[in-house]
């Protein structure tokens, strides 16, 4: 996708692809025929830069056919370089400016319940770990743990690496799970590239009740394809044709 586009962002989409591959084909109560049905669950990609896994997820379980995930980045495409929930059905909302998907969810989780205070749906949101530098994933935070929003389950991309290089230099928010503890979540440690793991965690984050969830899933930036892994400068560049080649064949085995 990114090779044929020329630009975007490789490495964040390769750390989510598992925890997106977990969460549409087995934990969202979700009809692709159906995008708009009232009582499916809710996702947001907060860390919209990673529109490319997102849009494969989708296309993947029959939100629109794969042909078009070629089309990412052209000109008068359904599938922009992020997330845009009035052109792509699948997406929820619209994100690529850090920090606001979680606030964005919180309206959603609240807005789940019906006049008994029970939760009609569920409500999950991607995060990456660098994005959490963002003021505003804090004050929702609060937020969910203050309204007690248990059908919420937050997911951390916890890659270690944002634009510039690691997370812990650029600015250090170690440690994660302790900061989620304190705001008053439920926190799950997992491995986000496991998906028995994720399972297993989602699970536990349903039967939760009385506070929100964040499951810290411990990821690789660029994960699968050798020459990408663990390297901050594949955030944003796209691989040459020679390279997609490479990657392509990597990814077989
Ligand atoms: C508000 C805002 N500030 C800056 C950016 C530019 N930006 C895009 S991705 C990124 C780094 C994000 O790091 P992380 O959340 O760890 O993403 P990942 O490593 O998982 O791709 C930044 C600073 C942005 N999109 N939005």
């Amino acid at each position: 996708m990114l090779g044929e586009a020329g630009s975007g962002h490789t490495g964040g989409s390769l750390s989510v692809t598992d925890i997106l591959t977990t969460l549409f084909f087995s934990e969202l109560k979700h009809d692709p025929q159906n995008p708009s049905w009232q009582e499916r669950d809710r996702f947001i990609l907060s860390k919209g830069h990673a529109a490319p896994a997102l849009y494969a997820a989708l296309a993947r379980t029959g939100y629109f056919s794969s042909d078009e995930l070629l089309t990412i980045r052209k000109l008068n495409s359904s599938l922009q370089g992020h997330p845009d929930m009035n052109k792509t059905p699948g997406v929820e909302m619209s994100t690529g400016s850090l920090g606001q998907g979680l606030s964005v969810a919180c309206g959603m989780a609240v807005a789940a319940r019906d006049k008994s205070g029970k939760p009609g749906y569920r409500v999950y949101a991607v995060l990456g770990d660098g994005e959490l530098n963002e003021g505003q994933v804090w004050e929702a935070a609060a937020s969910a743990s203050h309204y007690k929003l248990d059908n919420l389950c937050a997911i951390v991309d916890n890659n270690g690496l944002q634009i510039d290089g690691r997370t812990q230099d650029v600015m250090n928010m170690d440690s994660i799970s302790d900061k989620w503890k304190a705001f008053g979540w439920n926190v799950i440690e997992a491995d986000g590239h496991d998906m028995q793991n994720l399972l297993a965690a989602l699970s536990s984050a349903r039967n939760e009740t009385g506070r929100p969830t964040v499951i810290v899933a411990k990821t690789v930036k660029g994960k699968g394809i050798t020459f990408m892994e663990n390297k901050a400068g594949w955030h944003g560049v796209a691989p040459s044709q020679e390279q997609v080649c490479q990657a392509l064949e990597e990814l077989k085995k």
